[in-house]
């Protein structure tokens, strides 16, 4: 390889891991963001919303395959402002309603502005997919300068999300073009996906209602990280003082 290619190559290598470099901040962001909305959740109701959660950032053979797609310009400010998904997250869910909990808490965040929402739980595709996507953008505090980054958010139950792996996995098994039995099948399991996701919400509502027996032992015990920690009786016979001093 001649000298000035190796330049040149190191040049684009250096841009491009820059540019890179501040999506996988804003997926760390994000990430620390949803953890602190799952332990919340934990801590404060005993109940976790949040399943999973995966990210992942846009190889940059699929960034051009999406630029030459959508005839954008190769250039880098043309990528950052079209290709709005180069860093991507996905949250699993146990219940429908999660997923909008969830959504809001994350948009209600002042310095998040919300791009973009596509409801396919609402509207879902033809084909059947359901997901909430929102895109989102964030700031990244870098040593020079704040840099605002999109990144999209997929938000859906863990039998949505089983469902999309499968077709996923059928669509490039079938290089895009699945037998209609096939895409008929699918059709129905997605049907089939939404009478549970109903039912496991019901279900879920109704345990919800039921109240377990209390210890006043263990009422009294905070556990974070393990750790337990006892509140003691004077902050519980005080508790009406605590709380005016907070107001
Ligand atoms: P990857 O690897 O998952 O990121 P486009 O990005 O141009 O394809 P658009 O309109 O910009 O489409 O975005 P949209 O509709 O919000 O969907 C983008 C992503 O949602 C896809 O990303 C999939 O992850 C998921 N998705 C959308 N429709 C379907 C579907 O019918 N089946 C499944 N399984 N997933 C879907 P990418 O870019 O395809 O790939």
């Amino acid at each position: 390889m001649k000298v000035a290619n190796l330049e040149k190559i190191r040049e684009v290598k250096m841009k491009l891991t820059r540019f890179m470099m501040v999506y996988k901040f804003a997926l760390d962001e994000i990430n620390t963001r949803i953890d602190i909305l799952k332990q919340e959740f934990h801590y404060s109701y005993e109940y976790n919303p949040i399943e999973h959660v995966k990210s992942r950032l846009k190889t940059p053979e699929s960034i051009i395959e999406k630029v030459y797609r959508r005839g954008y310009d190769l250039t880098l400010p043309s990528i950052r402002e079209n290709v709005k998904d180069i860093a991507g997250v996905r949250i699993t869910c146990s219940f429908t309603s999660d997923i909008y909990r969830i959504s809001e808490m994350l948009q209600r965040q002042k310095d998040i502005r919300t791009v973009e929402i596509k409801d396919y739980i609402k509207n879902p595709k033809l084909n059947g997919y359901k997901s909430l996507h929102l895109i989102i953008e964030v700031p990244v505090f870098m040593s020079d300068q704040v840099e605002n980054v999109y990144v999209e958010i997929q938000i859906r139950t863990i039998a949505m999300d089983f469902w999309a792996s499968l077709e996923h996995k059928i669509y490039y098994k079938y290089d895009k073009e699945v037998p209609q039995y096939l895409l008929d099948e699918l059709k129905m399991a997605a049907d089939k996906v939404s009478q549970l996701d109903q039912k496991m919400e019901e279900i879920h509502r109704e345990i919800s209602k039921i109240k377990e027996p209390i210890d006043s032992e263990e009422l009294q015990e905070i556990l974070i990280n393990d750790e337990v920690y006892y509140i003691p009786d004077d902050f519980i016979s005080s508790y009406k003082d605590l709380d005016k001093k907070a107001e």
